[in-house]
C-alpha cells in the first residue's frame, strides 16, 4: 500500500486519483483522503490497520507568504512533519520515500536553466524548511538505506488550484479576474519567466519515480520559459473578454527567471506534455 500526503491538496488529489492502491492522509477532509489526521501526529495510531510499502510526501505548508509571516508554523509542519513520517518509515521498514520538494530550495538562479546541481539558496522560511525536509530524507537513504526520490516541482498549475487564495499562483489570478472582467496586473516590466507545468507532468514524474524505484533529486517542469507578458497576453485572449493588462511596480524579491533542467528526469523517462496555451483552455474556459 502507498501512503500519499497532503491528498486533500492540489497535487496529492491527482496523485491519489492515479496511483492505484494508494491511500491518502492529510489534516483536512475531502473525498481523496481516506485518513483524517496530521502527519505530526501519532502515525502508529493513524496507519495501524495499513501496511504501508512507500510514502509519496506531498503534505505541506505550501505559502512562501505564510512562510514570512509564522516560519514557526512553517517549519513545525514541513520539517518536523517530515520527519515523523521518515521516523514512521524507519521503524516499519518503509521501502520507498518520494519526497515533494520545491523549484523554492534554489532561491535566485545563478545560471539558467537550473539543474540540479545549482546550488541551493532559499530566499524563504518555505524555501529553507522544503530543503531541509529534502535534507532529513537523503539522510535517511544514506543512513537506514531507505529508497529516497526528491521531486523539485517548478511553477505546478490546475484546475484545483485555489483561485480565492491570498496566496495564489500567477495563473490562478489571472484567471479568477480575466474571468470577473478585471485588468491583469503584472508586477514589473513582465519579462520575468517561470516554467509553468501542468500537475498531469508532476503526476507522471512521481509515478516514474516510484515504479523505477529512482534515488536521488529531480527537477520536474517543462524545460521551458514563458514570461508574465506572453501568459497574461493568452489568458487575455482565451477570455475573449477584452481584457486589459496593466502594469504595476515590481514584486520585491521576485525572482527574475526562472526555468528548469529536465535532462535527469528525461534519463528515467520523464517526457513533459504541458502545452500551455491548451491547457488554460481546457482547464480553465
Ligand atoms: C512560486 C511559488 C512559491 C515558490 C516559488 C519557487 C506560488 C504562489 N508561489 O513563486 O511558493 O515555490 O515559486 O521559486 O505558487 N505576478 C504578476 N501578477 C500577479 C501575480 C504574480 O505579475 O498578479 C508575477 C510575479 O511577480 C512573478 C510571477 O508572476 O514574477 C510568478 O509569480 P507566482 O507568485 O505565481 O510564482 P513564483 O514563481 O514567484
Amino acid at each position: 500500500m502507498i501512503l500519499i500526503t497532503g491528498s486533500s491538496g492540489q497535487l496529492g488529489s491527482y496523485l491519489i486519483e492515479s496511483i492505484p492502491n494508494s491511500v491518502g492522509l492529510d489534516i483536512r477532509p475531502s473525498k481523496f483522503t481516506e485518513i483524517v489526521g496530521d502527519i505530526r501526529g501519532n502515525l502508529d495510531i493513524l496507519l495501524k490497520n495499513y501496511e504501508i510499502d512507500a510514502i509519496i510526501h506531498a503534505a505541506a505548508q505550501v505559502s512562501v507568504v505564510k512562510s514570512v509571516e509564522d516560519p514557526k508554523n512553517d517549519a513545525d509542519n514541513n520539517i518536523m512533519g517530515t520527519i515523523n513520517l521518515l521516523e514512521y518509515a524507519r521503524k516499519y521498514d518503509v521501502e520507498q520515500f518520494i519526497y515533494i520538494s520545491s523549484a523554492a530550495v534554489y532561491g535566485e538562479p545563478k545560471y539558467l536553466p537550473i539543474d540540479e546541481r545549482h546550488p541551493t539558496g532559499p530566499k524563504s522560511p518555505y524555501g529553507l524548511s522544503k530543503l531541509t525536509g529534502e535534507r532529513y530524507s537523503l539522510l535517511y537513504s544514506e543512513l537506514y538505506g531507505l529508497k529516497v526520490a526528491s521531486i523539485r516541482p517548478f511553477n505546478i498549475f490546475s484546475p484545483r488550484q485555489d483561485p480565492n487564495s491570498p496566496y495564489s499562483g500567477v495563473i490562478s489570478i489571472f484567471v479568477s479576474r480575466a474571468k470577473k472582467g478585471l485588468p491583469l496586473i503584472i508586477y514589473g516590466d513582465g519579462e520575468q519567466t517561470r516554467d509553468f507545468v501542468n500537475v498531469q507532468d508532476v503526476v507522471h514524474l512521481v509515478k516514474l519515480a516510484l515504479a523505477k524505484k529512482a534515488d536521488g533529486v529531480y527537477n520536474c517542469g517543462t524545460g521551458k520559459e514563458t514570461s508574465i507578458n506572453e501568459l497574461a497576453k493568452i489568458i487575455a485572449e482565451l477570455s475573449g473578454k477584452g481584457i486589459k493588462i496593466v502594469h504595476d511596480k515590481p514584486r520585491e524579491g521576485d525572482i527574475r527567471k526562472s526555468y528548469a533542467d529536465i535532462s535527469k528526469a528525461i534519463e528515467i523517462g520523464y517526457e513533459p506534455k504541458t502545452n500551455l496555451k491548451e491547457d488554460l483552455k481546457n482547464y480553465f474556459f
